[in-house]
């Protein structure tokens, strides 16, 4: 017989027989897991889940990221990234800009590039394209993961097309798969509140999926520690996972850390420690169907994401380089890490580090 594992908080022991008997975990599950106060407990659980997918693998990848223009139309009140045309912070990149960037880099073994912007309402679809046509003319060995629902819905209008027409154009021009941003929390109370101009859950799951129907891979995203409510965060992940049911395009779900300085809700404090952990091995448990659990260092520092690799998650992420969206909320982590300090990382945690690519072909391990 095993020995029974030892739960501070006895709720969690029904649990733990739904984990072993990999039976999936209800609404009411996910808010006890959220409720509970029993963190090693609940990392427990997740953990039973992670190993039986990855063992001990943690993946990281080498990318750069590049942020296109922070002119937005939404005015997301959790955003201090997008400002409108005439702010004085306001930039937009030229395409000789954004290749200049890329080439600064050429000597490196980047695998992916991460594009992502805000709604630029002037912008003409034939940039987006000349800048995925561009890229992959200068590096033709790169996954551009690039422009998240939000943004393809917008190109959609703006170019007049369906949905479905935008991402095949993307997808000729060299678009590889779509990041897991603008899905913040399906909540329409919170959405009232924070983000009333931003393309509708129903808006954002309808692109994901129509991209998964068109053979490309999309991540998700949920943005915690604002406004949200435990049950609003569960539906959030339940409704992901109906998704997956139905298209099964999801590859990663990545929690994202609130940053409130220069947002529009600056008083709120920062998440802590305690419930960044929480998020990701919650997820792991609730989303049964995703592959992977990412753990966004940018966002809540390379040392908790480390520990999360022993509380659910199975990827770091990667060097990045640059990055504005976080950074510009506050953010006081360093803007990129080396593969040697991801790799000590990923090590010190007692994991085996696997350098992947965007769709998570080994690459190096
Ligand atoms: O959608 C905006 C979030 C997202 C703040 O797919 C904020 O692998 C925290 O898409 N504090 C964009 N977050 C980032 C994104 C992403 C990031 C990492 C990995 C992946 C992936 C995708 O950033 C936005 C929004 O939810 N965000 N403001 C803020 N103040």
């Amino acid at each position: 017989m095993q020995p029974q594992p030892f739960f501070q908080d006895p709720e969690l022991i029904p649990l733990y027989e739904k984990v072993r008997a990999q039976e999936r975990l209800t609404r009411e599950d996910g808010i006890t897991l959220y409720r509970s106060r029993d963190l090693l407990g609940v990392g427990y659980l997740a953990n039973l889940a992670r190993e039986r997918l990855h063992g001990r693998r943690a993946y990281y990848i080498y990318n750069q990221h590049l942020n296109y223009s922070n002119v937005c139309v939404n005015g997301c009140r959790f955003c201090a990234f997008g400002k409108t045309a005439g702010d004085p912070q306001a930039y937009t990149m030229t395409l000789p800009e954004i290749t200049a960037k890329v080439r600064e880099r050429l000597g490196e073994p980047i695998t992916e590039i991460h594009i992502v912007g805000g709604l630029h309402p002037d912008l003409p679809f034939s940039y987006y394209l000349e800048m995925l046509r561009s890229l992959k003319a200068l590096r033709p060995e790169v996954h551009l993961q690039a422009f998240t629902c939000v943004e393809v819905a917008h190109l959609a209008d703006l170019a007049g097309l369906s949905v479905a027409d935008t991402l095949r154009a993307l997808k000729e021009a060299g678009l590889g798969s779509i990041p897991g941003g603008g899905a913040e929390v399906f909540s329409p109370r919170v959405r009232t509140s924070l983000c009333p101009q931003k393309l509708s859950p129903e808006g954002w799951l309808s692109v994901a999926q129509t991209a998964h129907r068109l053979g490309l891979k999309t991540n998700a995203t949920m943005l915690y520690g604002h406004l949200e409510t435990t049950k609003e965060r569960v539906d959030h992940l339940i409704r992901l996972r109906e998704a997956q049911d139905e298209t099964g395009g999801f590859v990663t779900f990545i929690p994202l850390a609130f940053h409130p300085k220069n947002t529009s809700l600056p008083d709120l404090p920062e998440t802590t420690g305690f419930d960044d952990l929480k998020n990701l091995a919650v997820a792991r448990l609730m989303l049964d169907n995703f592959p992977h659990i990412k753990a966004f260092w940018i966002m809540i520092g390379p040392k908790m994401a480390q520990l999360s690799l022993a509380f659910g998650a199975d990827d770091i992420d990667g060097t990045v380089i640059e990055e504005k969206i976080t950074h510009m909320a506050g953010a006081q982590t360093p803007m990129g890490l080396t593969r040697s300090q991801l790799l000590h990382l990923i090590q010190e945690a007692g994991c085996e580090p696997v350098e992947r690519d965007t769709l998570y072909n080994v690459i190096n391990s």
